[in-house]
């Protein structure tokens, strides 16, 4: 096909533009792309591309944020498989052009052809052959062979029924794309980290993209797990400041990734931000920033990288010793050290402390070695003024410092340790650090004997504690993230522990017997009000019943046996978790008692937050001091990404639908009422048709993802399409306007006649799932909830709300339509499933509304072995 055309096009060189090279870098559409020239230095210069004499169809665009004007347009039909067309044959890929005209404003038209010259395919009229596009007619004037060509094509198309020409218009062609997702948390936390394909649609900069998650066609906005790349800071004004190496790492993923096929795990989602991992088959995105000096680690967000912390912490070792690209000018901590001095063999001679060693080293010199990044035990708070006194000795005065040391002792005095200094603290003179007496310079080294790391030993014994660093740090531990994960990995889970400080309401010092060891401990979901402190810039004043929120912490549990359960820990190291004594929960118990207010965090724990919400409006009912407490409870701090996600109003606009059925994973399939009438004189006329023209029994071979006919149990014809054909006897059939399946054999199915094709009537059944309730994972319970519904609404007619998005269809309320009862709220009552909560501010409302009417405590008394899904164990 190409070759004829080629030969046209030389035939008549005077006519015949230059051709002109590039990488295709983007396809905009069916008839768009960008091309780009070879970087040189930077990201090289694009232009933008409209294919000459062809249209093809205009893709989704979203609403222009910020302008009300403005609506979300969906996709022309045939659009997006014409991008997706083009973008499988021509993405990342060498082309030549020819630009024929070029308009006043700029836009340029042109051929475009795979491949280094104009023998290669022609890619409008691959388009056109397909049925993708359309030809300009009106734009062809004179004897000019290519038009001519493409109207030929177009024919030839429309004859064979291709794409645009198909019968049956395109509708099925046009995406259900979903912008937003209102709780991105629950959206994660449900794929469960399996990888979910996705094209990469926009690359914002070297480690935030924006990616079409297939088949459901989500739009995600996804921040790689582990690093941070230079990024392009948002003025106030609007404009953007690069920072050095932005533009750099944007080009390096955008032209490794830019829609691209990629697999991504989503890994976590703090704060409404996703971060993910992308997998693609040339190598991991994630390292290869990092090892080319394109990015850092980040370590609140290397926790969640599942793909191994130690290869990223590898790659930026490799660009730091390179000085690559953001580390052109970067200093080892040990840069000024020789080798030898930098890493040795020596023997103990003496246990300073928990966190110090003399070493004799191979001169015989003495040498004083510090842990890195530990720290040993400790006083905190009012504990400190002991310090104060004369008799007052560390190594027994204080916690654990002897366990510690003698632990230290018993595995190093008189052996051999390898020593890897990690950095030099220099010394602190008294008057930099304000009266404090100074430190001398500290030489602090990673200590291993055997193979072992004993400064992580003492972390995972629980008789240390890993110090936090600012990010851009590097004097620390080259291991590390080791040392973290030690520290989380001996407190986890439920422990017993004795409470033998308590500095605030909610923020405790706990004695973990087993373990050992001294924790501080912040009560998880809740935040106390704070006490007086004193900070840099002076006394900071306590907030209002600070004091009475200490008290009523330790008259319930000050020198008391506990059990807690450590979830997390924070930036500082403490470990947040949940305190239980004599089954009450103090978090619950502060709460109830008015003298906490819910952190932001809390939603993650949703019995609890359930709790936080049926108490909210009852707390804003209360005293003085109850609103005192609730007053600033906007006050969560939100991160830069998290802007893309904004806030709405929850809509009410309950429409009729009739409930036609109800799947065992409690989803049900409805037809709107408005257009129930045209469903039914189609029926009626479609079925006087195949009444007076019976199908040829067998006559029909099914192809899956065709529209038919199928013959149900009741005898009648009705709308179907083909999901799968597992031999000409089991043929699985989707009844389109009513949303069952069924199984039947192929005699059963016959054509579709076209008028009454889905272009005449869109498919009338559409899928949906009950808002704001759980749907039981148990089976019998799922059965229970099923049977009720069955029950309640199939083949009702019902009022029905959609409340949000969700990854297989709108989640919605209904209710019913005599009564205007709530269906999903009398499951709930009957106590068959339980609420979701919703993190929403505009959902909440409509949560807490749902409990208005119900006493929460009382759940227990409907199904008792559902009471500790609740977290109420009575
Ligand atoms: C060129 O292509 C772009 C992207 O598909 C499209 O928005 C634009 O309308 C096209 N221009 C014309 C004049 O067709
Ligand atoms: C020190 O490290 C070397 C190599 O890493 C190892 O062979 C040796 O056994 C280590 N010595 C001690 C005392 O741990
Ligand atoms: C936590 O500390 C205890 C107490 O010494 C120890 O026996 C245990 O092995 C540690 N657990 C982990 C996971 O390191
Ligand atoms: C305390 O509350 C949290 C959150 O609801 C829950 O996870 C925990 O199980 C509760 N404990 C008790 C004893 O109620
Ligand atoms: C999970 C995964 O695909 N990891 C890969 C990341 O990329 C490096 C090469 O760059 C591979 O070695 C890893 O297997």
């Amino acid at each position: 096909m190409a070759s004829a055309v080629a030969a046209q096009v030389q035939s008549n060189p005077a006519s015949a533009p230059q051709l002109q090279r590039g990488i295709v870098k983007m396809v905009l559409s069916g008839c768009a792309v960008i091309v780009r020239g070879q970087p040189r230095g930077g990201p090289p210069p694009e232009r933008q591309i409209n294919l000459s004499n062809i249209r093809a169809g205009a893709l989704a665009r979203r609403a222009v944020q910020g302008q009300p004007d403005t609506k979300d347009t969906p996709d022309e039909p045939w659009a997006f498989q014409a991008r997706e067309f083009l973008r499988k044959k021509v993405i990342g890929k060498e082309v030549c052009f020819t630009v024929e005209n070029k308009t006043p404003q700029g836009r340029e038209y042109g051929m475009v052809y795979l491949g280094k010259d104009n023998s290669g395919e022609n890619i409008a009229e691959s388009l056109v052959t397909e049925g993708l596009a359309t030809v300009r007619r009106e734009g062809i004037r004179g004897n000019n062979p290519e038009q001519a060509r493409l109207c030929d094509l177009e024919d030839q198309a429309k004859a064979a029924k291709k794409g645009l020409w198909t019968e049956g218009g395109g509708a099925h062609t046009v995406r259900d794309l979903k912008y937003t997702i209102e709780n991105p948390r629950n959206f994660v936390d449900s794929l469960h980290q399996k990888p979910v394909n996705a094209i990469i649609e926009h690359v914002r900069d070297g480690c935030i993209v924006r990616a079409l998650l297939l088949p459901d066609y989500y739009l995600v906005t996804v921040m790689l797990s582990g690093i941070k790349c230079p990024t392009f800071k948002r003025e106030a004004d609007g404009s953007e400041t690069p920072e050095p190496f932005s533009a750099e790492a944007k080009f390096f993923t955008e032209s490794r990734l830019l829609q691209r096929d990629v697999q991504i795990i989503l890994e976590s989602c703090p704060n409404q931000v996703i971060l993910g991992t992308i997998l693609h088959p040339n190598g991991n995105i994630t390292e290869l920033l990092l090892k080319e000096g394109f990015a850092r680690c980040v370590d609140w967000s290397m926790a969640v990288y599942t793909q191994g912390a130690e290869k990223l912490r590898a790659a930026e070792r490799s660009a730091k010793e390179r000085k690559v690209r953001i580390w052109k000018d970067y200093v080892a901590p040990t840069a000024n050290l020789d080798q030898k001095d930098r890493q040795f063999v020596a023997k103990v001679m003496q246990v300073v402390n928990a966190d110090a060693i003399v070493v004799k080293l191979n001169s015989g010199e003495h040498k004083t070695i510090h842990l890195s990044s530990i720290r040993p035990p400790r006083l905190e708070g009012e504990e400190k003024n002991k310090d104060k006194d004369k008799r007052f000795r560390p190594l027994y005065d204080i916690p654990y410092m002897f366990e510690a040391r003698e632990f230290l002792r018993k595995k190093l005095i008189g052996k051999k340790v390898n020593v890897t200094v990690d950095y030099i603290r220099a010394a602190t003179s008294a008057m930099e650090t304000g009266g404090v007496p100074a430190f001398p310079e500290r030489t602090c080294a990673t200590v291993t004997i055997g193979g072992i790391n004993i400064a992580e030993a003492l972390v995972s014994k629980g008789l240390a504690t890993v110090i936090r660093y600012r990010q851009d740090d590097d004097q620390r531990s080259s291991h590390y993230d080791e040392l973290l994960a030690a520290e989380l990995a001996n407190v986890s889970g439920r422990s017993e522990a004795v409470v033998e400080y308590v500095f605030s309401g909610s923020r405790l010092k706990l004695y973990m017997p087993k373990e050992t060891c001294l924790i501080t401990f912040l009560l998880a979901g809740i935040e106390c009000p704070r006490g007086s402190r004193n900070m840099p810039s002076g006394m900071q004043v306590a907030e209002p019943y600070s004091e009475e929120a200490t008290i009523f912490t330790k008259e319930l549990v000050l020198q008391r046996e506990v059990e807690v359960e450590v979830e997390s820990m924070d930036k500082a190291g403490n470990f947040i978790g949940w305190l239980h004594i004599e089954g009450v929960n103090l978090s619950v118990a502060l709460v109830d008692n008015a003298l906490s207010k819910v952190h932001f965090t809390a939603e993650r724990i949703g019995t609890f937050y359930l709790w936080l919400i049926w108490s909210e409006p009852r707390m804003n009912e209360g005293s003085g001091r109850l609103r005192s407490l609730w007053a600033n409870y906007e006050e969560k701090p939100k991160e830069e990404v998290a802007q893309l996600t904004e806030e709405k109003e929850r809509v009410a606009k309950y429409r009729a639908v009739y409930v036609t059925e109800i799947t065992d994973g409690l989803h049900f399939f409805a037809q709107d009422v408005e257009t129930g009438t045209k469903l039914e004189s189609l029926m009626e006329s479609m079925r006087g048709e195949i009444a007076a023209q019976p199908p040829v029994e067998g006559s029909f071979t099914p192809r899956r993802g065709d529209f038919c006919i199928a013959k149900f149990g009741d005898g009648e014809w009705y709308r179907a399409r083909i999901e799968k054909i597992e031999s000409p006897a089991k043929v699985h059939v989707y009844y389109i306007d009513y949303g069952n399946r069924e199984i039947l054999s192929s005699t059963r199915l016959a054509a579709l006649p076209p008028a009454f094709s889905t272009r005449t009537l869109l498919p009338q059944a559409t899928e949906y799932t009950f808002a704001f309730i759980q749907v039981p994972q148990d089976e019998d319970a799922r059965t229970d909830a099923v049977d009720s519904v069955v029950r309640d609404i199939q083949n009702t007619q019902c009022l029905l709300n959609v409340e949000y998005s969700g990854i297989v269809c709108p989640h919605v309320t209904l209710q019913f339509a005599d009564s205007k009862d709530d269906v999903g709220l009398g499951l709930v009552k009957e106590g068959l499933v339980m609420v979701d909560v919703r993190k929403e501010k505009h959902l909440q409302k409509m949560v807490s509304d749902k409990h208005a009417h119900l006493n929460i405590w009382r759940y227990g008394d409907f199904r008792d072995d559902d009471a500790d899904e609740f977290g109420y164990r009575r």
